[in-house]
């Protein structure tokens, strides 16, 4: 099934891979943190991202940064309260960012479309039951641990095959939980208990972690600013590029993932909404099968092979 084939309850269907706005309310997001922390500022700028052409706008109030440390709920409800009922009450798709039940509650009584936990249930294991009983979409991305020492989970022999088969396990939990799979989008988790070896190789198997033996699931992607991305463009003396500054290589994943992404998760939209069209355009381009024009025939110059 091509991506744009999914229609998930409540959220938008498009011929293209969909673009996911992140607004992060939080002071301490590794790729954002703080510019968006008060509700005002954090309200106009998912307003500006749907303005730019996100197709959904993900609220979150909880940094998951490496070595991040939690916050408390009341805290995590009081940075994302307005800013989620805002968002609702001015049409957008909008979706939570959070482990917590009680935040989703919050948020699924405002009218949010999409559940996004990052921990796939496993944080807080009333998540699944409320997901399920709401009836709504439901990220559940690959997550061995808490931030505060995610890397010491990053060990894998084969990360494609353990990642699906621990998300295979997940999607068991929260079918029995009452989650419609039809309503079930999976997530790889890229950098969350993961080194650039395990994110690439992740990126280049999509479609094999949408793939289990339940069924075909769509994937969203959240490659946007990342360490990786930061590592890879590393200055001569080896100094990682700023977070800031990765945008152009957040679009190039994009573009490439677009082909077996439903939706890629970015912080800044108007480039990544370009991609994912351009994306588009070129599978039409291949599916139609046409050779292209003939070539041109140069008077005098015999052509080689
Ligand atoms: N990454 C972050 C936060 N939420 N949600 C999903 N589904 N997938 C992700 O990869 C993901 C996420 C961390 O990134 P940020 O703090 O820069 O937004």
């Amino acid at each position: 099934m091509t991506p744009a084939a999914y229609q998930l309850p409540g959220l938008p269907r498009a011929d293209r891979c969909l673009v996911m706005g992140v607004v992060n309310v939080t002071p301490d997001s590794f790729s954002d943190g703080g510019q968006w922390y008060g509700a005002d500022a954090a309200i106009a700028h998912g307003l500006e991202l749907a303005a730019q052409g996100a197709d959904i706008v993900d609220v979150g109030g909880e940094s998951t940064r490496p070595g991040a440390q939690r916050i408390s709920q009341e805290e995590e409800l009081r940075r994302i309260g307005p800013v989620v009922t805002e968002l609702v009450r001015a049409g957008l798709p909008v979706s939570i960012d959070t482990m917590r039940a009680p935040v989703a509650e919050f948020a699924l009584d405002a009218g949010v479309q999409l559940v996004n936990d990052v921990s796939g249930g496993l944080a807080d294991p009333d998540m699944p039951r409320l997901v399920g009983a709401a009836g709504v979409s439901y990220v559940v991305m690959h997550w061995r641990g808490h931030s505060h020492d995610m890397y010491s989970r990053a060990v894998y022999t084969d990360v494609v095959g353990e990642v699906r088969d621990e998300l295979a396990r997940r999607v068991d939990a929260v079918v029995h939980a009452g989650v419609d799979p039809g309503c079930i989008v999976l997530d790889p988790g890229l950098g969350f208990g993961k080194r650039a070896e395990h994110n690439w190789p992740l990126l280049t198997h999509l479609a094999e972690v949408g793939t289990l033996a339940g069924g075909t699931f769509p994937v969203l992607v959240g490659a946007s600013r990342k360490r990786f991305l930061g590592n890879l463009l590393a200055g001569p003396d080896g100094t990682p590029r700023p977070f800031g500054d990765c945008d152009g290589a957040t679009v190039a994943v994009t573009a490439l993932a677009a082909a077996d992404a439903w939706c890629v998760r970015v912080h800044q939209v108007p480039l990544n909404a370009d991609a994912v069209r351009v994306a588009a355009a070129w599978r039409d381009a291949a599916a139609t099968g046409a050779a292209g024009p003939p070539l041109p025939v140069v008077r005098g110059v015999t052509g080689r092979s």
